[in-house]
C-alpha cells in the first residue's frame, strides 16, 4: 500500500480521458487500495484514477460517515438516470473551493469489481453526486467547468494565492 500524489487545478494531465480496464490483474487491486488509502487520508469521500495520473476508469468512494464503507467501481456507466439535484461540490484536486453544482438525483451504475465481476447499484443523494463527480474525472472534467469561466479564473488564482502562501489558504473553504 502506498499513498499516491494528487494532481491539482489547473493541470492538463487532469484532462486525459481514461482508457477502460481490460487486466483485471493484481496491479488493478495494487491500484485501488493505493486510491482507498490516499482518499481516507486526505478525509476525500471519492476519487477517481485520473487524480492520481492514471489513465484508466477507476474511481473509489466512502460517503459513510464512519468511513467504512467503501466502495470501488471498475469501468462504471450510468444506465439510468432521473430527477435533478443541487450540491455544494468540493474535489481533492482543486483544495478548499466548494461550489454549488446540478446532477442527476439518482442514478443506475453498472461496473465491474476490481476482481472482474460485475455489478449494477442503485445510488440516491451524496452517494449519486459523487460518482457522478467521480466520472467527470474519468472523462476529463472538472466540477469547476460547470461554472463561468470568470469564476473559473477566479479559482485559479485562489489557489495560485494558495500554493504561493505554502497551501495555508487552501484550507480556509471559499465557496464559489
Ligand atoms: C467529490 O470530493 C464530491 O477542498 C469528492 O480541502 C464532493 O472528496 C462529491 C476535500 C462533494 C460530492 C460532494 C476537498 C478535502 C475532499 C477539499 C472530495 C479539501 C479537503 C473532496
Ligand atoms: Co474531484
Amino acid at each position: 500500500m502506498a499513498l499516491r500524489e494528487i494532481l491539482e487545478f489547473p493541470d492538463p494531465r487532469l484532462r486525459t480521458e481514461a482508457r477502460p480496464v481490460e487486466d483485471f490483474d493484481a496491479s488493478l487491486a495494487e491500484l485501488v487500495e493505493d486510491m482507498f488509502e490516499t482518499m481516507y487520508e486526505e478525509s476525500g469521500i471519492g476519487l477517481a484514477a485520473t487524480q492520481v495520473n492514471v489513465h484508466l476508469r477507476v474511481l473509489v468512494m466512502d460517503t459513510s460517515e464512519e468511513r467504512n464503507r467503501p466502495r470501488a467501481f471498475i469501468n462504471p456507466e450510468i444506465v439510468e438516470s432521473d430527477g435533478t439535484q443541487v450540491y455544494e461540490e468540493g474535489c481533492l484536486s482543486v483544495p478548499g473551493i466548494y461550489a454549488k453544482v446540478e446532477r442527476a438525483e439518482k442514478v443506475r451504475v453498472r461496473a465491474h469489481h476490481p476482481d472482474g465481476s460485475t455489478f449494477e447499484v442503485d445510488l440516491d443523494g451524496l452517494e449519486a453526486v459523487c460518482v457522478q463527480h467521480e466520472m467527470d474525472h474519468l472523462a476529463g472534467k472538472l466540477f469547476v467547468d460547470y461554472l463561468s469561466p470568470l469564476k473559473r479564473q477566479m479559482v485559479r488564482k485562489r489557489l495560485e494565492k494558495a500554493r504561493r502562501q505554502g497551501a495555508v489558504d487552501a484550507r480556509t473553504p471559499t465557496a464559489i
